[in-house]
């Protein structure tokens, strides 16, 4: 259980209270305080939405040790929702923070100029999103004001505080669709799909245009699948590593899949952050493809995971049309020859290696799962049946 992370307060809040500090030891601590503040002021700023995501962690910790500091937006939940920077977050009364969480939301552009006006950023990363492209079917009009209007709100809020802030903006290669063309590139016409692509589209060409109409540095990343062992697990390569093991340790029988002919160019999530922070640190603002170059199917997916755990898949995996959805993106493959020639980017962890670094991470998991079911009196099992109740 993830513990409470403080949020809201003042990331300097504690300078006043300093002043009034007169002992020896404390006047020590303030000194060390003090170099730490300076540290601070001379350090980037960055701000990102959607920190709590699988993306905004890995990009905090890739900041972070980039001696930035940090400030994230998270959304008010009445559970916690900060499991995935827990490891990162110190409380900011501790001298040594330099990653500080404030609440927000996207839809809320006078509460994101709040934020901007505050924090001060040389650099945005909007990653938040309703980022479930089946669930965009059920929701699209949520989806929308998150994914599209959210962004707006965001751009506004930049360019009404005049700040010389750098724009990150999550594009996806769910914008390309039924691809007209195959690989995809920075040049290939788009064909959305989902209520998700569309609005994704929508903020597309909105940082594109801020970039032309107020000279404002706003790149789009157009990054394809990424993966990682912290991926939500409604996506179908985490929902098959958790499944997988489960499965090898007894904890579950079955797995009910949608579509096993999709394709997908699958990179490793950390990967992928470099490249983010690559496009905001390069001369000149530009829209990239980020991508592997490589394509594979969910059956492949489903070969490699189940095989690392000497099982044969097709004993466990079930199709079940409750997973298909509406209009389907069969073929994904991007080419990200740009984003190598101009930024020097490529991706260091295959196929291979992402999918064992997920089914090690998940068996680590299973096998804590296994410990509480196995001290748990018989008939008394408290583990939710998976792939059976996963609503996507
Ligand atoms: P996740 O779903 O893991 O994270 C989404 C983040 O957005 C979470 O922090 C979530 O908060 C936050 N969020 C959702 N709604 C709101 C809101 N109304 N206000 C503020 N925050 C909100 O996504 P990923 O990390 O995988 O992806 C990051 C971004 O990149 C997304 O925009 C996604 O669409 C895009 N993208 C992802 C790709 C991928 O393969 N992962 C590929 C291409 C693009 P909470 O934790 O509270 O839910
Ligand atoms: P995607 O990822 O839609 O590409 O969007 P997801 O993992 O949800 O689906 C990939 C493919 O797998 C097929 N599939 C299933 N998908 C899910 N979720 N659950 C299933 O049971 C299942 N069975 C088969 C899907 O039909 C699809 O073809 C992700 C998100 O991260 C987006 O935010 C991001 O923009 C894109 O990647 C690039």
């Amino acid at each position: 259980m993830a513990n409470a992370i403080a949020l809201g307060g003042h990331p300097f809040g504690q300078q006043t209270h300093d002043r009034h500090m007169s002992t020896p030891a404390i006047a020590g601590r303030a000194r060390i305080k003090r170099d730490h503040m300076t540290n601070i002021r001379d350090s980037k700023k960055a701000l990102i939405t959607g920190i709590t995501g699988q993306d905004g962690s890995y990009l905090a910790e890739f900041l972070l040790a980039k001696d930035y500091t940090v400030h994230g937006i998270v959304r008010r939940s009445s559970t916690f929702n900060t499991d995935r920077i827990e490891h990162l977050y110190r409380d900011p009364h501790d001298p040594n923070a330099r990653l500080f969480l404030h609440f927000g939301d996207l839809t809320d552009g006078t509460g994101l100029r709040e934020i901007l006006t505050r924090v001060q950023p040389d650099e945005v990363y909007n990653l938040d999103a309703q980022s479930h492209v089946r669930v965009s079917f059920d929701q699209p009009v949520y989806t929308s004001q998150i994914n599209a209007l959210g962004t707006i709100n965001l751009l506004e809020a930049i360019r009404d505080t005049h700040l010389p802030t750098r724009f990150y903006q999550a594009s996806s290669s769910e914008m390309y669709g039924k691809a007209v063309q195959t690989p995809q590139n920075e040049s290939t016409p788009f064909y959305p799909r989902s209520p998700y692509a569309c609005a994704k589209l929508y903020s597309f060409w909105q940082t594109l245009n801020y970039r032309e109409a107020y000279n404002i540095f706003a790149c789009n990343g157009i990054l394809f699948n990424h993966e990682s062992p912290r991926r939500g697990e409604t996506f179908v390569t985490r929902k098959i590593t958790r499944a997988a093991t489960r499965i090898a340790l007894g904890l579950q029988h079955e797995l009910f899949l949608g579509n096993l002919d999709a394709k997908r160019d699958w990179g490793f999530a950390g990967d992928y952050v470099q490249a983010m922070w690559l496009m905001l640190n390069h001369s000149t603002p530009d829209d990239y493809v980020i991508a592997t170059g490589e394509t594979h199917s969910i059956r492949e997916f489903l070969d490699q995971t189940f095989a690392i755990l000497n099982l044969d898949w097709q004993k466990y995996v079930h199709v079940d049309p409750r997973y298909f959805r509406p209009t389907e993106v069969d073929l994904l493959l991007g080419d990200p020859s740009k984003a190598r020639r101009t930024l020097h980017w490529k991706p260091r962890v295959s196929f291979k290696q992402l999918v064992k670094m997920m089914v090690d991470s998940d068996l680590a998991i299973a096998n804590r799962e296994r410990l509480i079911a196995d001290h748990e009196k018989p008939g008394a099992s408290t583990l939710i049946p998976r792939g059976a109740s996963s609503p996507d």
